[in-house]
């Protein structure tokens, strides 16, 4: 396993459209186990392969509270199936909006069609933090951040800040 890099705003890449798999084999697996270390390094609950510059679309998450309790999921080509017309808000962040976060309304609940980790057709039936993560890391996969959701004036002044920063960063 290995640690990839996580892309950050403002960067093209983020903006791709994620291609399907043609299935579950060894570089997908690989690909999984890698973004899976790489969240938990990150601290994050969940990862889409475009953060770390793959267009696939295949996601990883674990959203248990207990550090010695590990519960990763696995998402291959995930489709949502049924969304609830009744709204959550949750504070969202992003691996790739670093130190940025905001109240965002989604769907409360939603179901997801998707193949596991071994390939294996699955529905999963999710509500709560579950539903959010997977309609967050279902956005990256077409290009979508949670700042979209903000009004234009909060979303360019979040990322001139990062931009700022990437500048900055680069004559250290
Ligand atoms: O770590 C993350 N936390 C989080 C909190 C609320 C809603 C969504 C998320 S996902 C985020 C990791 C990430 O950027 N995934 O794409
Ligand atoms: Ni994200």
């Amino acid at each position: 396993m290995a640690i990839r890099t996580i892309i950050t705003e403002p960067n093209k890449l983020l903006r791709q459209i994620s291609q399907p798999v043609n299935g579950v084999g060894k570089e997908e697996r690989k690909l999984m186990d890698d973004m899976l270390e790489t969240m938990y390094d990150a601290n994050g609950i969940g990862l889409a392969a475009i953060q770390v510059g793959v267009p696939k679309r295949i996601i990883v998450m674990d959203i248990s509270k207990d550090e010695n309790k590990k519960e990763p999921r696995y998402f291959v080509n995930p489709v949502i199936k049924n969304k609830d017309p009744e709204k959550a808000t949750y504070e969202e962040g992003c691996l790739s909006v670093p130190n940025q976060f905001a109240e965002i309304d989604r769907p409360s609940k939603c179901e997801v069609e998707y193949l596991d980790y071994d390939g294996e057709k699955k529905l999963l039936k999710a509500d709560g933090l579950l539903a959010t993560c997977i309609q967050h890391e279902m956005d990256h996969l077409e290009g979508i951040l949670f700042i979209d959701y903000l009004s234009k004036l909060k979303r360019s002044i979040i990322i001139k800040k990062l931009s700022k920063k990437k500048s900055t960063a680069a004559v250290l």
